[in-house]
């Protein structure tokens, strides 16, 4: 979430106290084999709030970037006895670390490093030395520029919730993870009953509407790790880390216990209900992707075959 604390700078303060806000809980990695900056830089990013580490050398910084989700990484050019540029070319060259948000630090204010770095892709380049209050306050417009990029990039309007786009790569993220930190994780494909009648009946507004309230009372079921994002029309999926396909299943039964009882959404006085059909499948070892998924949906029409209003594992 975006801070609605902008800057308020005033024309007389000195610079030292120029309140720049964090985006709170956003994770930095600092790569930079100057001891004294490096740590100097993670604390203050810390006591901004931000998470921020600090690794000294390339290896190290590749271990930190498949351990964490980074929400951005400032890459110091000159490090002995290798090249910032190398891992440069190797953030650029990795789908899943190509849009990291990158600043580059260097000691040069060199015409070339700067365009070529910023041609390459990064996103800023500050020379050092610099005032810290700069590199917060860069950091800082550029963390709000990814969030209105990737609200707009992956989210879907009409609900709000993740889109397809979202979920394909939280999908391949998710498996590289698993490969590393072996787990249970489970997804389910969840589709709503005979939807065409409620347009049909009511209007395609208030088909609309109970999409929203569908994707929000998903939502308000999932823990906060798991990752709800509409898949189509009216086909939602669900990503559930750490977590069994019996306790999916669960769980999603127990959603449709709940819009059995009650509707999903009013309007006008008027009470909307509807039923869904979900299939789980939790991934096995050397199911890809694209596999995974379909297990899933063919799960899902065993459902709907059966009768729909029913949730199988
Ligand atoms: P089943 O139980 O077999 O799933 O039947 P169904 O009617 O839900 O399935 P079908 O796939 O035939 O119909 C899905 C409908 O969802 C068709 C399409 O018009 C509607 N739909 C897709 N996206 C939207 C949307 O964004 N808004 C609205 N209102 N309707 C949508
Ligand atoms: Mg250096
Ligand atoms: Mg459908
Ligand atoms: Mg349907």
């Amino acid at each position: 979430e975006i801070s609605k604390k902008m800057i308020e700078v005033d024309r007389d303060e000195p610079v030292s106290t120029i309140q720049v806000s964090a985006h709170p809980g956003s994770r930095i990695l600092i790569v930079d084999d100057d001891e004294a900056l490096r740590s100097y830089l993670v604390k203050s990013l810390q006591s901004d709030g931000y998470i921020a580490d600090g690794v000294h050398n390339i290896d190290n910084a590749k271990a930190k970037l498949y351990q964490n989700k980074y929400d951005l990484i400032t890459l110091d050019l000159r490090m002995h006895p290798q090249s910032g540029y190398d891992l440069f070319y190797f953030l650029k060259e990795d789908p899943t670390l190509k849009w990291l948000p990158l600043i580059v630090l260097s000691g040069e204010n060199d015409l070339q490093d700067k365009v070529r770095c910023l041609q390459l892709g990064a996103d800023d380049y500050v020379t050092k030395p610099f005032q810290y209050e700069e590199l917060a306050a860069r950091i800082f417009s550029l963390l709000r520029r990814t969030m209105i990029f990737s609200q707009m990039a992956f989210r879907d309007p009409l609900t709000g919730i993740f889109n397809r786009r979202y979920f394909d790569n939280q999908m391949q993220l998710e498996l590289k993870r698993i490969e590393r930190f072996p787990a249970p994780i489970s997804l389910a494909f969840i589709d709503i009953d005979r939807f065409k009648n409620i347009n049909d009946t009511y209007g395609h507004s208030i088909g609309d509407l109970v999409l929203q309230a569908m994707a929000h009372t998903l939502q308000e079921y999932v823990r906060s790790t798991d990752l709800v994002a509409r898949f189509g029309g009216e086909e939602f999926v669900i990503i559930f880390p750490n977590t069994t396909g019996q306790q999916a299943a669960a769980l999603i039964q127990a959603v449709l216990d709940k819009i059995r009882r009650s509707p999903i959404t009013e309007h006008e006085g008027q009470a909307y209900n509807i039923t869904f059909s979900a299939g789980i499948a939790q991934w096995q070892p050397g199911v890809d992707v694209q596999k995974w998924i379909q297990v899933a949906d063919e799960t899902m029409y065993k459902a709907k075959e059966q009768g729909r209003n029913r949730c199988l594992l």
